[in-house]
């Protein structure tokens, strides 16, 4: 039997939140028989993901996308039906009137607020935990995470094959570079760098210009557009026009959808992330890669970042661990890099074995959205 699924999505900041739920949204409809209305209170955001694809989505009527059909949010509340599932991303409130929507319905609405992702080891005895509502319904807690006791990460059906196959197509990869208009040196580490704004990032880039290795790093426009100017000793730039200093070439590329952000992820030798969902798909890349964490108030992230890295790192050697942890440490507490140029953004056979094998591991569980279904089922 079809069923009903309403995602609501606040977009508190960047892109994550609505990054996260459309990824989702389109899985559902796709692989899970359902039929998802996705709201969102930020339009603009919403276009930018998903714009070079779809020609972006207007505010007054509901847009079909992928099978999902896609609401502005607006502060004016208009009553609809709700659903069989209700998914109330990271924590926004839902519509006081919707909540009566669902209080009111003949079948019981199971209610699931999905949470950020985290790598603690608590997140696994929170998941699926009740959160009790004075009106009767039923409502629950649904955490991401990377245990099989969790509510596992984002990945699509094929999702590794496809990056997989992609990888070994020479071809394709070169078609899709030459269509974003990046043409590295045959030897030159290609990097991409998504990251929010870092007082190191001049001393990294100095380090990396210097490097023996040559890098060719492309920064999507974004947060760091200006620190990268600044170093770079510009007022403005063009976009595509690479600026070489010592060994290092930068180009701005304008933000890519979606699925052309995956593929670039796949191209290059090593990526930085940031926030959620672009880590995870760096993961599901298979390639070297760096976090760049949320940061939060008193530190807290770092705890998390603690937390990831210790599963992650699980299966190096001692000194590939201290080099990585080095690493991503300095990078997230602004600091100037701790080991040379050549080691920051260094993708290398070892690297690469190792963030395949980590890819592999996370493979064999349940992907986020089938744990989902799987929760609904066992709860009907
Ligand atoms: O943008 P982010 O920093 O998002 C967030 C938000 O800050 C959010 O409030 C917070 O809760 C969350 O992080 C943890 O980083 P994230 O999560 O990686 O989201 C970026 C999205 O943008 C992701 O879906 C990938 C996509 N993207 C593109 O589609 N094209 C691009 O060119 C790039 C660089 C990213």
């Amino acid at each position: 039997m079809r069923t009903s699924w309403d995602i609501f999505c606040h977009v508190v900041d960047n892109y994550g939140d609505a990054g996260v739920c459309w990824r989702l949204a389109r899985q559902l409809a796709a692989e899970f028989d359902a039929d998802v209305r996705l709201w969102v209170d930020d339009i603009e955001t919403f276009n930018r993901l998903c714009a070079s694809d779809h020609g972006g989505i207007s505010q007054t009527a509901a847009n079909e996308i992928d099978g999902v059909l896609v609401h502005y949010w607006s502060a004016q509340w208009q009553p609809v039906a709700s659903a069989d599932v209700v998914i109330e991303a990271f924590g926004c409130a839902l519509p006081p009137a919707y909540i009566t929507a669902m209080a009111a319905r003949n079948v019981q609405t199971l209610w699931l607020n999905l949470e950020y992702l985290s790598a603690e080891d608590w997140v696994a005895g929170c998941h699926g935990l009740p959160s009790l509502q004075a009106n009767g319904l039923q409502k629950y807690f649904f955490f991401p995470g990377f245990s099989p006791t969790t509510g596992g990460l984002l990945r699509e059906a094929r999702l590794l094959q496809t990056r997989r196959e992609f990888q070994r197509d020479g071809v394709a990869k070169a078609q899709f570079l030459s269509r974003i208009a990046v043409q590295p040196a045959p030897d030159a580490s290609l990097v991409s760098l998504f990251c929010y704004e870092n007082s190191a990032l001049a001393s990294w880039l100095t380090a990396i210009s210097e490097a023996e290795r040559q890098h060719h790093i492309l920064v999507p426009e974004g947060r760091v557009t200006k620190e990268v100017c600044a170093w770079l000793g510009l007022d403005s730039y063009t976009l595509g026009e690479c600026y070489v200093r010592g060994r290092v070439c930068l180009q701005f590329i304008p933000f890519l959808s979606q699925h052309d952000y995956d593929r670039l992820l796949w191209c290059c030798d090593f990526n930085v992330v940031r926030g959620e969902d672009s880590f995870v798909r760096a993961q599901w890349a298979g390639r070297p890669m760096l976090w760049h964490i949320y940061p939060q108030q008193e530190d807290a992230h770092l705890v998390k970042l603690a937390a990831f890295l210790n599963l992650y790192s699980a299966d190096l050697s001692a000194d590939e661990k201290a080099v990585l942890m080095r690493r991503w440490q300095s990078w997230n507490s602004a600091e100037a890099p701790a080991v040379a140029g050549d080691q920051l953004f260094a993708g290398g056979l070892g690297a690469v074995r190792h963030a395949e094998q980590w890819c592999t591991s996370l493979e064999k569980q349940n992907n986020l959205a089938e744990l989902l279904v799987q929760f609904y089922r066992n709860w009907v």
